[in-house]
């Protein structure tokens, strides 16, 4: 088989970029080692910022997102189990969407159904990207027993943080950035009323916890839990009494439980690895980068990346331009580390760290404190929670380039 991009990972960053380029004409393959069924099971992210939303409308996969999404024009924060609101909508012109990952996932899968341009091989085994460094690079991959080989113009690694796709550039080339922090977060999907109409993130003594949603009826909340605890030791009763402790004290009041549909521990990371690209390599989403959930900026992430890397590789393949694939790791990178600053910002005012002292405790409250009567403080926050705007990072960088 032959294909200008082969695709490696089926998340929303790969399904994304197959997407994008075959409506340009562009041929691919997306190899993605998990079943459709598995992909789809899997809660994660929630919050869509509003260039996030506007790339999902331009690639033909944003109407169900518009009729069932959610325009959340603000969000709480809390301290001490009393809350205030940040206005987006006034700090910064800008608001977010409420919509899950899982939908993107499956608005994505329909359309690629749909188009029937795009072949994507499900439980793809051992799948390897090789001799990226010359001019036909191919992946290999193995599926029911039978070996295949796709050549290729481009690799497109989007095979999220534990793929093949980074491994493959060599450790002399890649310079890697980690901080990983001693908490995760337990997360609960339950079908219930959400309690609050807007996001709430309290920072709590006892551990952070996070009120969020998919719909009228289907409520995801978090709470701040030990690196090492398990999800077995958590009944349903223990969630929610904790999850009343950490909450302003109003929502505590209105909270409606029920049983949990969907419950699960994430680590918290900070993650880079640099270069994107190498030889006829590139990297998107978590395959090079993590972010702690805090700042929603994952999924975002992965959608940015893919946005420019669509755009490079459209130029190359049309037009034998190589300017957008040339630039597309340092303007990525520009983005990502934006993201990551603001993800690890938001962790650390809002997270209860081991050996935090209660003056620790007190500097994290005034933060918040600051941000609540400050304009220009709500003002810096709201416009990179809803999203910074894609092109900063070009302009800068055309002219350095
Ligand atoms: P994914 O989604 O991990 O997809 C990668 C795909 O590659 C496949 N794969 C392979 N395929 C073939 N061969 C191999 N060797 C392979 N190895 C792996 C995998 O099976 C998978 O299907 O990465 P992608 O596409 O880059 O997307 C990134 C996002 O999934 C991630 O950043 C977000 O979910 C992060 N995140 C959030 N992001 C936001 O923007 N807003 C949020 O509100 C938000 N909340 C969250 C989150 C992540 C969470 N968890 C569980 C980590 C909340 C949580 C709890
Ligand atoms: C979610 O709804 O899953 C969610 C929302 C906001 C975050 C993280 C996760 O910051």
């Amino acid at each position: 088989m032959k294909v200008d991009v082969a695709i490696v990972g089926g998340g929303p960053a790969g399904l994304l970029l197959a997407r994008l380029l075959s409506r340009a004409g562009v041929e691919t393959v997306v190899l993605e080692r998990r079943s459709r069924d598995y992909v789809l099971s899997r809660i994660r992210a929630g919050v869509l910022e509003w260039g996030s939303a506007e790339t999902l409308r331009q690639a033909g996969v944003g109407d169900r997102m518009d009729r069932e999404g959610y325009v959340h024009d603000g969000a709480y924060l809390a301290a001490a189990n009393t809350a205030f609101r940040v206005d987006f909508m006034k700090a910064c012109g800008r608001s977010v969407m409420v919509y899950g990952q899982t939908e993107v996932t499956r608005d994505l899968y329909d359309a690629l159904d749909r188009s029937g341009a795009v072949s994507i091989v499900h439980e793809a085994e051992d799948v390897r990207p090789q001799d990226i460094e010359t001019e036909k690079p191919f992946v290999t991959y193995r599926k029911d027993g039978v070996d295949h080989r796709i050549d290729c113009q481009f690799v497109a690694g989007c095979d999220g943080f534990h793929g093949v796709c980074r491994q493959t550039i060599p450790q002399d080339v890649r310079k890697e950035y980690e901080r990983v922090y001693p908490f995760g977060w337990l997360g609960v999907l339950s079908r219930t009323e959400p309690v609050s109409d807007e996001l709430i993130y309290a920072n709590h003594e006892r551990g952070f916890a996070l009120a969020s949603m998919r719909n009228a009826n289907l409520s995801r909340y978090y709470i701040q839990v030990p690196v090492n605890q398990k999800v077995e030791s958590w009944s349903d009763d223990a969630f929610w009494d904790e999850l009343r402790r950490r909450l302003p004290a109003d929502s505590a009041e209105a909270l409606e439980t029920g049983p949990s549909v969907e419950k699960s521990i994430a680590p918290l990371r900070s993650f880079v690895s640099e270069p994107m690209r190498h030889g006829r390599l590139f990297l998107a989403g978590d395959a090079s980068h993590i972010v702690p959930p805090t700042g929603a900026k994952g999924l975002n992430l992965a959608i940015s990346d893919v946005r420019y890397l669509a755009e490079g590789l459209i130029q190359v393949i049309k037009d034998k331009d190589e300017h957008g694939i040339d630039i597309y790791s340092a303007r990525a990178l520009d983005r990502v580390w934006r993201a990551i600053h603001f993800s690890w910002w938001m962790t650390s005012m809002m997270h209860r760290f081991p050996d935090q002292t209660p003056f620790d405790q007190q500097v994290q409250e005034v933060e918040l404190k600051r941000i609540r009567d400050s304009e220009a403080a709500q003002t810096l926050m709201a416009e990179t929670y809803t999203g910074l705007p894609y092109d900063r990072g070009l302009q800068h960088l055309d002219t350095q380039v």
